[in-house]
């Protein structure tokens, strides 16, 4: 049975998520915003299709693929780079490898009883967000 990571999820806590705006450009006067943030996340898992709602009292992100299906992100709200990205599975995890102009950047996500994981990278930063079953 794959991991179940449909559900309502709460922010609880984030570390270095300044250093990896940092890497990805993000403007001063955005990451002080950002940094206060406590988004929500919403995520439906049907099968190998998944679709992830991050919303926040500032901005909001959406994103859906399907598992080893590569499909174009616009990080719209974000750092707005265009990226080619691939979401796979490893093991109990999702990895998604988002292939552009920034190196080594992407995301993991996992789920630790009834937290879930979310690991950012740029380059060489990474931040990790905590969030709690809603
Ligand atoms: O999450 O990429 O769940 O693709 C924070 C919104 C979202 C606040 C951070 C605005 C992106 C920040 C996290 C302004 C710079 C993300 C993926 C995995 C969904």
């Amino acid at each position: 049975m794959p991991v179940d990571f449909n559900g309502t999820w709460n922010f609880v806590r984030s570390e270095n998520f300044e250093s990896y705006m940092l890497a990805l450009g993000i403007d001063f006067a955005t990451r002080k915003i950002a940094n206060l943030l406590k988004p929500q996340k919403v995520i439906k898992q049907e099968g190998d299709s998944f679709s992830i709602s991050t919303t926040s009292t500032f901005r909001n992100y959406f994103v859906q693929f399907k598992i080893g299906e590569e499909f174009d992100e616009d990080n719209k709200g974000l750092d707005n780079r265009k990226c080619t990205s691939v979401v796979t599975w490893d093991n109990d995890k999702i990895v998604c490898v988002q292939n552009g102009e920034k190196r080594n950047r992407g995301w993991t996500h996992w789920i630790e009883g009834d937290e879930l994981y979310l690991e950012l990278c740029c380059e060489d930063q990474i931040s990790r967000q905590v969030f709690k079953r809603g």
